[in-house]
């Protein structure tokens, strides 16, 4: 498979593309270049499109695709670091084997028989429960992973599944499961038609968005802004986003659920006319959940927010008041003690006002492919459930398949049948990225046996008896297949891969189907393809039984040809069904004008398929065929929830909150040059009134102690964050031995999630408390 260079060089002749690359880069380096390769930036969720030049087979230059159907020529400083991604001198490029406790590096046929002898004998010994499994995020940006994890999942055959989600936005798709019926839908503010957005706990200016996919959400705010919108940003620290914001509040901590109950609460009070008028037809438990939110009101939780009562009531009717409003949460709302209740009453604020599912409200992308949503009986469904299972020691309920990262520890170190005795990572570092690190690093090194799928030898995969290396983000082909369902636009970019594999390299869907086959009992010689085979069998086979599919009653082995006539195997075979399957596809000639892979790759800016439209019910999967407002499990955490307004409030207390900047991404970045370089960032933010009452000054090192660890930072004094918070990012603490991420090292900054707790949870979607950690500060002489 090649890239697109025959349509670009096509249109190097004349037309926009040359002009733009003669403005850009001087005629004289235009006409040397070979080709220039479009592609999506799989770093973030906005998915930018990028324009990649390549020279010989080597990348010169990567810039904003200006033809991008969605980007429009917007990136982020990270976006063309894909570059120095591919070519630094830390990537692992063969697998690496720990012989005597030292990596070496060693060929795929010594790898493939080390693990298939260990995981078998552990699964011989144990049992397949007693392997775990942590996925990483990058997996969420990974056309491979995205298609095959669920496979290797399903080969190895074990309930201890963990994975980042549960460091995340798992509260979010556990209270969209429970209202609306399927996991995947999750209503995205309608960006570009808004005209007033209270952002609570995400800073888009830095992570450039989650969960609602919008590459340039910053311009796209500024549009809403120039236009006559208001944006109102809740956060504890004064972050870019809230600076660019009309108002600011400066919420206390872990308290966002208080505040939305008691913006609900008001909307109730003032009658709800909006919702009698509108979405009245759709909904069930209006009745319970306006009880449920007596004790709510706005003066009962200003204490405990820290924002007045008036300030609230005002909120909640300019939210009403508004042409259009939206409500979108996101880390900060779903990383804390109450992250699914407060994710679930997002959606009913939104609802209280009138704006779900309605434009520049609150909407339901209509994914071109892969979405939980488009399949399945219209409106109607099974519903969602969580704890189908509990964890074997704390008997955490399960959400979504899987248990709790902040369970893996004690999984790992209790005796007892099903004890975690191996462990597989995929694209993930939970040695940085889940709460207390460093027990988690000491359960680690018991392991009997790890696996790790990563690109570089860093914090988790120095643990791993074997580390397998994928090839780089430009060698591979893409599709958002998990981000493009939260998108403010209904799109589909594809991108081929960019640089060829070299020939000893194995794209990465091979090596999860390897892995697969080798757990499978296959042994270490098997052949992927027969795993691919049953892959695409299993995905044909949901659809053409699915009575709502374009394919239904259609012959499997008749559809599973005609995909692969094209030669196309692995995670593209898979995408091509999908797009043809879904809500704008072909049908395999039912729809003739419709999507396909091939469409796909003849439009390497994308296809838009338009603007956010109107999905209620259709998009609905609950048993009911209604929104559920008041889902029982919600309903019994308010209780929960009012015991925080009467919680004694500590002003010595100080509370930890964590930070994203623009130039990171989570814990992997930070061995390019170009994005660490400058001025120290893992610094703990304090404010002013709280330095001089601890006697610490602006060029002090300060040593910060949580229930679980402690950890010693520089610190920097600004207004910026609220009184009584401190601020440390996450993702840092690159000096552990055993590592080769040299850049990483010699900037290594502090893990803050040597802080947080493992015991502190949200009870119900089992994501842990990232934001809120008691904290004790001293200045260190
Ligand atoms: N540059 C960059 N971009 C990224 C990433 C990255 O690491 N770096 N990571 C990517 C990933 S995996 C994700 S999930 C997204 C996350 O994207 P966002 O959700 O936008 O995440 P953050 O930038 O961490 O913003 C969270 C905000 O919540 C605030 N906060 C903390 N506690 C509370 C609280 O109790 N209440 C309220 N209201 N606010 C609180 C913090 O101060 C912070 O400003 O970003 C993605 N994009
Ligand atoms: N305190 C605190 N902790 C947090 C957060 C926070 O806000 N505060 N945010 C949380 C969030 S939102 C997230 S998503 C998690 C992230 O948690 P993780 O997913 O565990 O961590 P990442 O830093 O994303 O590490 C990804 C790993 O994948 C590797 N990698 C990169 N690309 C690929 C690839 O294409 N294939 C494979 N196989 N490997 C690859 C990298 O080298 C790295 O080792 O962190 C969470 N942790
Ligand atoms: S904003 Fe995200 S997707 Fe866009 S260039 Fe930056 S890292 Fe890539
Ligand atoms: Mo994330």
């Amino acid at each position: 498979m090649g890239s697109n260079w025959r349509t670009t060089v096509s249109l190097l002749g004349g037309g926009a593309i040359s002009n733009w690359l003669c403005a850009c880069l001087g005629q004289d380096i235009a006409v040397t270049i070979d080709r220039i390769a479009f592609r999506t930036c799989p770093l973030c969720e906005a998915g930018c499109g990028l324009a990649i030049t390549v020279k010989d087979n080597q990348v010169t230059h990567i810039r904003g695709d200006m033809e991008d159907i969605f980007s429009k020529g917007f990136i982020c400083p990270k976006g063309s670091t894909m570059k120095q991604l591919h070519y630094d001198p830390d990537r692992l490029l063969t697998p690496m084997i720990k012989r005597d406790g030292v990596h070496v590096q060693a060929t795929w046929d010594e790898a493939w028989k080390i693990i298939d002898a260990s995981l078998n004998r552990v699964i011989k010994d144990f049992g397949r429960e007693s392997i775990g499994t942590y996925l990483g995020n990058p997996g969420a940006h990974n056309l491979s992973s995205m298609t095959f994890n669920r496979v290797l999942l399903q080969a190895i055959g074990s309930r201890q599944r963990f994975s980042a989600s549960t460091v995340d936005q798992i509260p979010k798709q556990v209270s969209s499961g429970l209202m609306f019926g399927s996991a995947s839908s999750v209503p995205v503010p309608d960006l570009d038609r808004t005209q007033y957005l209270l952002i609570l706990g995400a800073n888009p200016y830095e992570s450039n968005g989650s969960l609602c996919t919008a590459p340039d959400f910053p311009g796209r705010i500024e549009a809403m802004q120039a236009r006559g919108g208001k944006l109102v940003v809740v956060d504890p620290r004064k972050s870019r986003t809230a600076e660019q914001a009309d108002e600011w509040l400066a919420i206390r901590p872990g308290t966002d659920a208080l505040l939305l109950a008691a913006i609900a609460h008001t909307l109730a009070n003032d009658g709800l006319q909006v919702v009698d008028e509108r979405l009245g037809a759709y909904l069930n438990g209006l009745d319970e959940i306006v009880a449920a939110l007596a004790p709510f009101n706005a003066a009962a939780v200003a204490t405990a927010t820290g924002i007045d009562e008036q300030t609230i009531l005002r909120i909640a009717r300019e939210l009403r008041d508004a042409s259009c409003s939206a409500v979108y949460g996101r880390i900060g709302t779903c990383t804390t003690a109450f992250g699914t209740t407060a994710s679930w009453l997002v959606d009913v604020v939104n609802i209280f006002t009138g704006n779900l599912d309605r434009v520049g409200g609150a909407m339901f992308p209509l994914p071109v492919a892969g979405s939980g949503n488009t399949h399945g009986e219209p409106g109607k469904g099974k519903g969602f459930r969580i704890g189908r299972g509990h964890s074997r020691v704390s008997k955490h309920p399960e959400a979504l398949g899987e248990y709790p990262a902040a369970a893996m520890a004690e999984e790992i170190e209790t005796p007892g049948v099903g004890q975690i005795r191996a462990m597989v990572v995929v694209g993930g570092n939970p040695i940085l990225s889940t709460p207390n690190s460093e027990r988690l690093a000491k359960s680690f090194a018991d392991l009997d046996f790890m696996v790790s799928v990563d690109l570089y030898l860093n914090e988790t995969s120095q643990f791993a008896d074997v580390i397998l290396p994928p090839p780089s983000q430009l060698q591979r082909s893409h599709y958002d297949l998990a981000l493009l369902t939260f998108a403010v636009r209904n799109v589909a970019n594809y991108s081929e891969p960019v640089l060829p594999l070299a020939p000893e390299e194995l794209d990465e869907w091979q090596i999860l189907a390897k892995l697969s086959a080798i757990v499978s009992g296959l042994g270490a010689d098997a052949d992927v393809a027969a795993i691919d085979d049953l892959a695409i069998a299993g995905v044909v086979q949901s659809a053409t039984k699915d009575s709502s599919s374009n394919v239904y009653g259609r012959d499997d082995q008749q559809l599973i040809d005609e995909l692969s006539r094209s030669g196309r195997r692995g995670p593209d075979r898979i995408l091509d069904f999908l797009l043809r399957t879904g809500p704008f596809g072909d049908g395999f000639g039912s729809v003739p004008d419709g999507v396909t892979l091939d469409k796909l790759i003849a439009a390497p800016h994308g296809i838009d398929f338009g603007a956010l439209g109107s999905r209620l019910p259709e998009v609905l999967r609950t048993p009911s065929g209604k929104v559920e407002l008041a889902p029982p499990q919600l309903i019994d955490d308010l209780l929960r929830l009012n015991e925080l307004l009467s919680a004694k409030i500590d002003n010595s207390q100080l509370t930890l909150v964590g930070r994203r900047h623009l130039r990171s991404n989570n814990s992997w970045m930070h061995n390019i040059e170009v994005l660490v370089k400058g001025k120290d960032r893992c610094t703990l933010q304090m404010n002013p009134n709280d330095a001089s009452r601890l006697g610490v000054a602006g060029d002090s090192k300060v040593r910060v102690t949580s229930r679980v660890g402690s950890v010693d930072a520089p610190i920097e004094i600004t207004e910026s964050v609220r009184v009584g918070v401190v601020s440390l990012p996450h993702g840092w603490g690159h000096s552990m031995p055993g590592t080769k991420t040299r850049v990483a090292t010699s900037r290594a900054g502090v893990n803050s999630n040597i802080l947080t707790d493992e015991k502190e949870i949200d009870p119900l979607s089992g994501n842990s408390v990232l934001n809120g950690i008691p904290v004790t500060v001293t200045r260190i002489s």
